[in-house]
């Protein structure tokens, strides 16, 4: 098939830094569930060149696009640029997924049937049918706590938040100003969420089992893990002035 004569209205979104050793497979799975498709890495000039292995990819393939950035700008600025991408280029859905195996691409395909249900489907962890595999206790705690916390204080719905792997409608996207979201690092999904709600989109949540990475490192700092009770806060002041 001549991928370049087809404009899907699917854009797979990978935000990387270091996932040299997991894209290769990551590709070859996500191309198999939804062959049409086209993928964007927003890559942060990876120290183990992840971005001209994607680059090399992109001259042989026509549905592969990269974003290269100078430095790591965090994941809340590089899934900001991959929507401002699919929102400039035409696609109608997004779908956003870690670039280190943990979520599994053929989840896609539930996500994609509810596309009539939904502006934004969310990968969900604590949904029945969802999971947590290969985490350590103290991963799952953390995770588990934010969410609650994120319940707590935030009063919304959604059971996982923190969940990277969503489905967007691009054009629900529209009424929300991304450049000026607050949130550069991981507390942008929470932000987000909140301007989404607050503007009316409809938002359901599918099971995943979230898999713990086997190649490479986590980059969530300590840092930006605290910085999620702030990014709550400001959730809450959001959907106070709905
Ligand atoms: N472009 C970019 N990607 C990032 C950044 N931080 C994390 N990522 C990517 O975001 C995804 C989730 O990060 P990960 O380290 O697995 O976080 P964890 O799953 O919460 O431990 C992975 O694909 C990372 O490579 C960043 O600053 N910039
Ligand atoms: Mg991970």
């Amino acid at each position: 098939m001549d991928h370049t004569l087809v404009r899907p209205n699917l854009l797979i979104l990978v935000c990387t830094y270091n996932e040299r050793e997991n894209l290769p497979l990551l590709f070859e799975q996500i191309q198999s569930v939804v062959p049409t498709a086209h993928l964007l890495v927003v890559d942060d000039n990876s120290p183990d060149q992840t971005g001209p292995w994607v680059e090399e990819q992109s001259r042989i393939d026509p549905r592969i696009h990269l974003i290269a950035r100078p430095g790591k700008l965090g994941l809340g600025t590089a899934i900001r640029d991959g929507m401002k991408f699919g929102r400039e280029h035409g696609y109608q859905w997004l779908i956003n997924l870690d670039g280190d195996l943990s979520h599994d691409p053929r989840a896609i395909l539930r996500m994609l049937r509810e596309q009539n249900n939904c502006d934004i489907a969310i990968g969900s962890r604590y949904v029945p049918g969802g999971g947590m595999v290969g985490c350590s206790w103290r991963r799952i705690g953390v995770s588990r706590c934010a969410n609650i916390l994120a319940r707590w204080i935030v009063g919304w719905p959604i059971r996982d938040c923190s969940s990277a792997y969503r489905m967007y409608r691009l054009d629900s996207l529209r009424a929300i100003q991304l450049d000026a979201m607050k949130e550069t690092g991981y507390g942008y999904l929470e932000e987000i969420l909140a301007h989404l709600i607050r503007s009316g989109a409809k938002i359901v949540e599918l099971p995943i089992i979230y898999t713990e990475r086997r190649q490479g490192k986590s980059k969530i700092s300590l840092r930006e893990a605290r910085s999620t009770f702030s990014a709550l806060l400001r959730c809450a002041q959001i959907l106070k002035h709905q």
